[in-house]
């Protein structure tokens, strides 16, 4: 059970804000949800996910039933309660992770692969990922799909939008739907118009929640996701949440929020932080870079996170050349401080109906690249 509450819309793009009513309380959209794969975000604890405003988590089915496991997840009552985190919990469905891994026999009953723990022959099916997600107790959980590569061919894809169709239809068919769990279709397609327009199709016919487009960001130019992604949304309904999956960076965020999406998460600010990159209001720095060691500004003089107002460039410099922990806990948290500030900032500008001018201004500060 997901409430969609729109608030505004623009006049200049398909923009728009609102709220979404899950059972573990609302969020307001358009949302950044900050990746928590194995039951964490890395690096930060749930209390400082809470500061940051964050309101809904993302958890990863394919690998909470590796380790923890079902067993360990039922009887703690599910991942809120393991994890200790009050607020909202989408999953996704294994479908993108599985497609990941090098070795597997993808059929239209499921997908074989070794366990990457042991070796042990495993099969996903669009049943076992509802059954995790049930076990996970998400207040969403996304349909289980194939992600398809980017250089999959038209006939290949053509086959793989029907397999996630029956898919969908058995992932809602298994769901006992005892709990107030949502359900989410993905939308597939490869990079192919009128593929896309046969999966919207197929997927929004189905009784699900919400809706959101997969197989995006997945190697190809920004110009193809843009594609892809005007030409699709029109496809979903509007009145139910759209979610964009996989994407976080600063230009993708913008370009999905104009195009009409609610909802993104990405690995991209914690994967950054731990590799000492910080997203800034002047665009991406390296805080590795020997440029910072005797640099007194915060990481962005513009934040107005802990780590901006607490830490120097050269401190958080001196903490990844000695390896210490902290470097990759404080970089993180501003990563992820930075894109909740700045959807914050898209939400009162769509509020404001000034979205086109914010963006101008993203551009010329160098927050947003065009290049
Ligand atoms: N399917 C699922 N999860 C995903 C994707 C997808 O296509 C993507 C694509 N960027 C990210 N996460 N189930
Ligand atoms: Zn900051």
């Amino acid at each position: 059970m997901v409430e969609l509450k729109l608030k505004a819309k623009s006049t200049e793009s398909k923009a728009r804000t609102g709220v979404i009513v899950t059972p573990h309380g609302e969020f307001e959209t358009p949302v950044f949800m900050p990746v928590g794969t194995n039951g964490t975000v890395k690096g930060l604890w749930q209390d400082q996910l809470e500061e940051l405003d964050a309101r809904i988590i993302l958890g990863n089915a394919f690998h909470l039933f590796l380790r923890p496991g079902l067993n360990v997840l039922r009887n703690f009552g599910g991942l809120h309660k393991f994890m200790s985190w009050k607020h909202s919990i989408l999953t996704d469905s294994g479908g993108f992770q599985v497609f990941s891994l090098k070795e597997k026999k993808i059929t239209d009953d499921g997908v074989k692969f070794r366990s990457p723990l042991d070796g042990r022959a495993l099969f996903f099916t669009p049943e076992l990922s509802s059954e995790i997600q049930e076990a996970i107790g998400s207040d969403i959980a996304m349909a289980f799909d194939e992600c398809v590569e980017p250089s999959a061919n038209k006939d290949y894809v053509r086959q793989s939008v029907k397999r996630t169709t029956v898919w969908a239809e058995r992932f809602l068919l298994s769901h006992k739907g005892q709990s107030m769990q949502s359900l989410f279709g993905i939308v597939q397609g490869g990079f192919f118009g009128d593929l896309r327009e046969e999966s919207a199709a197929r997927i929004t016919s189905l009784d699900f929640e919400g809706f959101a487009l997969g197989g995006l960001s997945v190697g190809e130019d920004f110009q193809t996701t843009e594609r892809i992604l005007s030409g699709s949304v029109n496809l979903l309904p509007e009145e139910r949440p759209r979610y964009l999956m996989g994407i976080g960076s600063p230009e993708l965020i913008m370009a999905a929020v104009e195009n009409g999406i609610d909802m993104f998460d990405c690995v991209l600010p914690t994967r950054l932080g731990r590799h000492g990159a910080a997203l800034t209001s002047n665009g991406r720095i390296n805080l590795k870079s020997s440029t910072n060691k005797e640099d007194k500004r915060p990481v962005d003089p513009d934040c107005s996170c802990k780590v901006c107002s607490t830490y120097s460039r050269a401190y958080i410099h001196h903490l990844f050349i000695r390896d210490e922990i902290l470097g990759k806990i404080l970089l993180s948290y501003h990563n992820i401080s930075f894109l909740m500030q700045f959807v914050k900032r898209i939400r009162q500008a769509i509020l404001d109906d000034r979205l086109a001018e914010f963006k101008e201004h993203c551009i010329e500060t160098g927050l947003i690249q065009t290049e």
